[in-house]
């Protein structure tokens, strides 16, 4: 991992952009944790409140979180303002970096520049851009290979730390997946995150008979127990594609990840590290250390040293 990133993660665990990362305290919270890395929620080049409320459902049964929480962030200036104080926990920051209609009139394309040459100038380690947002107007960038490559040509040229692109969930389009990553290989991006929220979904409340989120009809992006066998697919749909390239891309595995025993099958699948979003909103904290512990201990009942070793093993029955 140290090879591909110049630093390590360790533990191998990290929380996920979005769930309760848009604030100061909020961020201050999670590099006090156990976690081996802080992410941002996604910043827009101006701060936005996001949709209206309510925009988060958690369901029934544990089964997960829905959310239409329309990118509320502080706008970027601020996060490279906080940067100094995040980076005094002696832990990675990454930056996650979105795009939003502004009110300065700027394209998507100017506003990453702008936004992931701020961020790195005040000390982020690495971008994670995030090109998946499920819940504006606009079809996801990662859906559309051109625009794609448009983005990272604007950070490439622009900075030198290491990038991420969050990647939405390909499901039945394995095509376009697979032009993605075409571009991200040939623009030589170090890691993927894979993957965001589940587009589209919906929880209806009985009681009332009425949506249970109020944006855009009540469509949201699942995320949490309910994703996980998306999750894993999508992760090792990246980790074969990428092997077979011959490429050497580090995997951040995101989505329904509650237990220790989630967090092992993501880097079955190919999750070099894995990201917790839902179920630190159910949990708080410590939900970083125990399920850290819990991999630890699973790996050295099985006599593993250390997570790689078991990277992308997941057998074909
Ligand atoms: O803020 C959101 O509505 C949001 C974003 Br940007 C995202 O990338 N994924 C998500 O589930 N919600």
């Amino acid at each position: 991992m140290a090879r591909r990133l110049g630093f390590e993660i360790e533990p191998p665990i990290t929380n996920a952009s979005g769930p309760e990362s848009e604030t100061y305290e909020r961020l201050i919270r999670i590099a006090r944790s156990s976690v081996g890395a802080v992410i941002t929620k996604s910043m827009t080049h101006c701060p936005r409140t996001g949709n209206p409320e309510p925009r988060l459902k958690h369901l029934d049964r544990d089964l997960g979180s829905l959310n239409s929480m329309g990118l509320p962030n502080l706008g970027y200036r601020a996060y490279a303002e906080m940067m100094s104080d995040l980076k005094g926990f002696g832990k990675p920051v990454i930056a996650s970096i979105a795009t939003a209609p502004c009110s300065h009139g700027l394209s998507p394309v100017e506003q990453y520049g702008e936004i992931a040459e701020a961020l790195t100038e005040s000390g982020a380690d690495l971008l994670e851009l995030n090109l998946s947002c499920p819940n504006l107007e606009a079809i996801p960038i990662a859906m559309d290979p051109q625009s794609v490559r448009e983005m990272l040509e604007a950070v490439k040229t622009r900075v030198t730390v290491p990038i991420s692109v969050k990647l939405p969930p390909y499901n039945n389009v394995p095509w376009i997946f697979e032009a993605v990553a075409d571009v991200l290989i040939d623009l030589g991006v170090e890691c993927v995150s894979t993957m965001n929220s589940e587009p589209n979904t919906m929880e209806i409340d009985l009681e009332t008979m009425t949506q249970a989120i109020r944006p855009r009809q009540g469509y949201g992006g699942l995320g949490g127990r309910a994703v996980l066998p998306i999750a894993l697919a999508e992760v090792h749909r990246c980790y074969t594609y990428f092997r077979q390239q011959d490429y050497d891309m580090l995997i951040f595995g995101v989505g329904g990840i509650t237990e220790p025993e989630d967090a092992i099958k993501h880097h079955l699948a190919g999750a070099d590290i894995v990201q917790i979003g839902t179920a630190y909103l159910t949990q708080g904290p410590e939900v970083f250390e125990r399920i850290a512990v819990g991999v630890e201990r699973w790996l050295e009942a099985h006599d593993f040293r250390n997570v790689s070793e078991i990277v992308g093993t997941v057998r074909d029955l």
